[in-house]
């Protein structure tokens, strides 16, 4: 595992973003693990977070003019990472959505730089990838081109058939997405170290029954 993945898990553990115990998720399932992005709620740990991202994005060699970031969480995500990436020097636009339209003012649920380009979506975490679908559609009607997806965590569930969502996005869109770490990372690290090694069998277990194989 290169070593900023294991980096991010055991940040998101130290900042209890990633959790153990017993969770139900979007899709109902009962996870023995929980990454709530939410709980990244204070200057200092969104700028490790956006370091990770930028270090992810960076290291992916994806191709991009500009970022989105989908209401709520992605707002966030979408402008600490362009300001990492600025001080990396990369600058770039970025923009994002209202959930609910404004007929007044500005107008519109679009905030930000104007949709152009190859446009690259940042997100938290992809289960079902009902976001997602919901960003590709934005991008497309404004008429730009989406270049790809990054994530904080790839939880390699099933969605509703074998793939997972991301394997869904990269077959079904042909875009790549990028995530800082995944499923595969976390196993590895509760297999390594002593502390974590209890939480190990139910999350495999988990993965037994929901996850996909890569
Ligand atoms: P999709 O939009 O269907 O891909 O689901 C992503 C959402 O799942 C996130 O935005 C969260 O609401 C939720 N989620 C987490 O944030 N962390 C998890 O570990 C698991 C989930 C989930 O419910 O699957």
């Amino acid at each position: 595992m290169s070593d900023f993945r294991q980096d991010f898990l055991r940040f998101a553990l130290e900042q209890d973003v990633l959790r153990f115990g017993e969770f139900v998720t979007k899709a109902g399932r009962l996870s023995p693990y929980f990454f709530n992005a939410g709980l990244f709620n204070d200057g200092a740990s969104t700028l490790a977070l956006a370091r990770f991202y930028a270090q992810a994005i960076i290291e992916s060699g994806i191709e991009f003019d500009m970022l989105f970031g989908p209401a709520y969480k992605g707002i966030v995500l979408a402008s600490a990472t362009a300001m990492m990436l600025a001080e990396r020097g990369r600058n770039v636009p970025f923009a994002y959505n209202r959930k609910e339209a404004k007929d007044h003012g500005e107008g519109g649920t679009l905030v930000g730089a104007p949709l152009a380009g190859r446009v690259l979506i940042i997100d938290d975490v992809m289960s079902a990838g009902t976001s997602v679908r919901e960003s590709l559609r934005l991008i497309e009607a404004a008429g730009a081109v989406p270049a790809g997806v990054a994530i904080a965590l790839d939880r390699m569930e099933k969605g509703t058939g074998e793939l997972s969502a991301v394997q869904e996005v990269r077959q079904q869109y042909g875009l790549p997405v990028v995530p800082i770490a995944s499923l595969r990372d976390l196993l590895a690290l509760l297999a390594d170290d002593a502390q974590f090694r209890q939480h190990l069998a139910p999350v495999q277990a988990y993965r037994d029954r929901y996850g996909v194989s890569d």
